[in-house]
Formats: structure tokens, sequence, C-alpha cells
């Protein structure tokens, strides 16, 4: 009995509820995921240990209550006891408690500091959600740019558009211009909205964060492996909001590098890119 426990049960229950070891969502995901960042790591084994916490205990309150439902039934002969209290009892069921909380509430209120500690950032990007898309400013870089969901599936979405959604790839979850970010460096984000209430949310990183129009709400992350990670406004916020989707995009250092200076060699106006390249017009003086 006990190595059908270790060998089939143990396995299922652990595939059960780490079932969302992946980085972006997965059909019939159950459990959260661990995502890609130490952030969402320590959420996810935080969520664990609470999960696990709160079964143990499920089962010891159920057990000790079916226990003595059937063992000390009424047709059994049992007599109920007639005490009003019991010192012990009590100090063990306000104790046990009090220590259950305290160990949950010490590493969570950890995970939550460093959550919000979001000094020293190499780069700050600010996120304004719109009725329905998303805005990305690159602060101290004259980058900026909206992104909306992806073409494709705009048109696959429209009443009557005749296009099978399951023809499109990663339906509502892709956009024309994703946020790209550098891996292995401190981002910290400024999030705020300009008609409604929206939420970012990716959760591979491990949080989500209101925009809220007129204030500005602060979060950061630091994703280490280069990738795609995908995530949807989270808060209702129109008729739309089934359709803002996000996008990040982690690329290294160098190559984040290279992609920046393009956009700002993009956005630059004319006249100001010619003179930001005074060698191609000397060299031909
Ligand atoms: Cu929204």
């Amino acid at each position: 009995m006990k190595r059908l426990l270790g060998q089939l049960v143990v396995p299922a229950l652990t595939l059960l509820v780490a079932g969302g070891a992946f980085a972006n969502p997965e059909p019939w995901q159950l459990n959260m995921t661990p995502g890609v960042t130490a952030t969402s790591q320590d959420v996810y084994q935080l969520h664990m240990l609470i999960l696990w916490i709160c079964v143990f205990i499920g089962i010891a309150v159920f057990g000790a209550m079916f226990y003595a439902m059937f063992k000390f039934r009424k047709s059994k002969g049992a007599v109920a006891a007639r005490f009003s209290h019991n010192t012990t009892a009590e100090v063990i069921w306000t104790t046990i408690p009090i220590l259950i909380l305290l160990g949950m509430a010490y590493p969570a209120t950890r995970t939550l500091v460093r959550m919000a500690d979001t000094g020293n950032a190499e780069l700050t990007v600010k996120i304004t959600g719109y009725q329905w898309k998303w805005r990305y400013e690159y602060l101290g870089e004259d980058v900026k740019f909206m992104s909306s969901l992806a073409r494709a599936a705009d048109e696959a979405r429209q009443l009557g558009s005749g296009i099978d959604p399951h023809s499109v790839e990663n339906y509502l979850l892709d956009v024309d211009r994703p946020l790209v970010i550098p891996t292995g460096t401190k981002v910290r984000f400024v999030i705020t909205a300009d008609d409604v209430i929206h939420a970012w949310w990716v959760p591979s990183l491990g949080w989500k964060q209101d925009a809220i129009p007129g204030f500005i709400n602060e979060a950061w992350t630091q994703v280490d492996e280069p990738g795609v990670y995908r995530g949807q406004c989270a808060e209702l916020c129109g008729k739309d909001h089934g359709f803002m989707p996000i996008v990040v995009v982690a690329k290294p250092r160098a190559e984040f590098d290279a992609w920046l200076a393009g956009q700002k060699a993009a956005q630059m106006p004319a006249g100001a890119v010619a003179a930001s390249a005074p060698t191609a017009t000397s060299s031909g003086i």
C-alpha cells in the first residue's frame, strides 16, 4: 500500500497540482505557473506551501469530524458529553492556528516587500492602458508606441468574418507590437490608464498591476530567460476587454540595445535623423 502511494498517488497528485509548469498558459492548466522570474517562482512556492497546509488542515479536520460522526453515533449508544469548556483544548486550538498563520505570513510578507522594491532599476517603461490597447514608453529613451491586438485575430473575431479562429495562431494572444525588454536587467514599470481602469497582467512575471487613470502604480521584473511571455488585461474595462492582449519579448541585452537603437532612429523626425548621422554626410563632402 505504501509503495502504491509512493509510486502512483504522489506523482499523480504532483502532476495535477504542478500541471502549470509552463511559461505561458496551456489548455486545461489548473495551477498557477511558476513563471520565469525569481519573484514569480517565490509566489508559486508560497502558493504551493499554503495550498498543502490547507490540504493538510482540510484532511485533518474533516477526518476528525467523520471519525467522530461514525464512531460516536447514536445507534451505537453514544451519550453526549456535557462539559462547557476545556482550557487545555482552547489553548491548543488557539496556539496552533497562530503558529500556522505566522509561518505563512512571514515568507509572504518578505516576498511582498521584495516585489514592492522598485529601486535600482536600469530601465523604466511607462505603461498606459486605453480602451482597448496598451501604450509603452521607454522613459528617457524617446521610444514609445501603441500595442494592439494582432490584425489576423482582429479580423477573425468580427461577427460573420467567416475566418475560423482555430486557424489563427495565438488567437487573441498576439499583438502588432510587443513590449521588448532586456534579459538579466531590472526593469521598472510605471503603470497608469487614460480612460477607465485596466490591469496589466503577464502570469509568467508573477504579478498583476492595476492601471488607474490619475494614479501611477509601480512594479518591476527581471527576466533571465529570453522568450515570449503573454498576458491580458485583467480588469473588465469595456466591450473589448478581451481583445487587448499583452506580449512581452525578452531579448538578450545586446539584441535589446540594437532593437532600441533601431526604434529610436525610426521614431526620430526626418531632420533629426540626418543631424544624428554626420559621418555619412561628412564623408560625402
Ligand atoms: Cu483593459
